[in-house]
């Protein structure tokens, strides 16, 4: 018993040590434009979308596999998604048609 637990503890050590995955990328909204308007990540990332404006952006994306929507963001408001898919996602603004940005998840 104590044997087992001497072998497991290694282990467990190198479980705690193990990084976060993934990197944070920001995106702003101001302007009526996002900035970067392309961005390339891996999947795992964390893409946080902030709305720097003074008007109320609704961010989403209708891509295959990378669906999400993160609903009305007041200005001030703060959201993240992470993709897990790789592809090109198109990226838009449900409030303001002419925001466009793409994120390519590799
Ligand atoms: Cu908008």
């Amino acid at each position: 018993m104590r044997s087992a637990v001497l072998l497991l503890a290694p282990v467990v050590v190198m479980l705690a040590l193990e990084p976060a995955c993934g990197e944070d990328f920001t995106v702003t909204q101001k302007g009526h434009q996002f900035t970067p308007q392309d961005l390339k990540v891996k999947k795992g990332d964390k893409i946080i979308f902030v709305n720097d404006d003074d008007r109320t952006h609704n961010v989403f994306s209708a891509s295959d596999g990378n669906r999400f929507d993160l609903k009305a963001q007041r200005p001030g408001a703060k959201g993240d998604i992470v993709l897990e898919n790789a592809g090109v996602v198109d990226v838009r603004c449900a409030i303001h048609p002419m925001m466009k940005m793409t994120i390519t998840v590799e």
